[in-house]
């Protein structure tokens, strides 16, 4: 899954068509969204028919949660936000999801464990476990735990259990992708963002993560 952390429409939309072939997913945040207007997602789709996630960390009371994933999954096919706000928030999400699935499209409640910087480790990872927990619990789509730190990935990996994992941190983050295949499944995600899109030729880049995940 690449990250598309850009702040111009255009070179999103360059990106976009160099790297597709190469991915799984796109996951836009608020650098690209609140540099153009959400309608870019649709403008990706297009170009890409790739999934593509909004990464809007949603941390709210329930109504407010429910408001902001009304309005971002009427584009993304995905959701992701934050578990540490309890059931009820995340509840209010996974209820919005499933009005658009009962109109035929099926949206994505992703929810963050513990991140994957170095401030996590502060207050995020003492209950990341829990946090976990709770995501199995709810059934949520995703989740999302850091390759920066394998072990711990494992951890919430055996945690969740067939619940899928998208897991940043390889690349400008200093997390080794050679240390995080055998613990990730073919279900599971890496999040790669400026190693591909910084990158002088973010297509041959993409092409690398590629053919490691494609021949492990
Ligand atoms: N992201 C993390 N860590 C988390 C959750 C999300 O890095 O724990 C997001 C960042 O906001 C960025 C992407 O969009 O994943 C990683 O980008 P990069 O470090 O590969 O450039």
């Amino acid at each position: 899954m690449v990250a598309l952390d850009v702040t111009d429409e255009n070179k999103a939309i360059e990106i976009s068509r160099e790297v597709f072939q190469y991915v799984d997913a796109i996951k836009v945040g608020y650098p690209l969204v609140l540099s153009s207007h959400l309608s870019i997602v649709d403008r990706i789709k297009e170009i890409t028919k790739k999934e593509i996630i909004c990464d809007f960390k949603l941390a709210d009371i329930p109504s407010t949660n429910e408001k902001i994933a009304s309005l971002t999954l009427r584009y993304g096919d995905g959701i992701i936000c934050h578990g540490f706000l309890g059931e009820d928030s995340i509840r209010a999400v996974q209820e919005v999801a499933k009005k658009y699935g009962e109109k035929g499209n099926y949206k994505k409640v992703i929810m963050v464990t513990e991140m994957s910087h170095r401030g996590a480790i502060q207050f995020i990872q003492p209950v990341a476990d829990e946090l976990a927990e709770m995501a199995k619990r709810l059934k949520v789509d995703g989740v999302v735990a850091p390759s920066t730190r394998p072990e711990r990935l494992k951890t919430i990996k055996d945690i969740v259990g067939d619940i899928p994992v998208l897991s940043p941190g390889i690349g400008a983050q200093g997390g080794d992708l050679n240390k995080v295949l055998n613990i990730l499944d073919e279900d599971d995600y890496i999040i790669v963002g400026r190693d591909i899109y910084e990158s002088e030729n973010p297509g041959r880049r993409a092409q690398y993560y590629y053919h490691i995940l494609k021949d492990r």
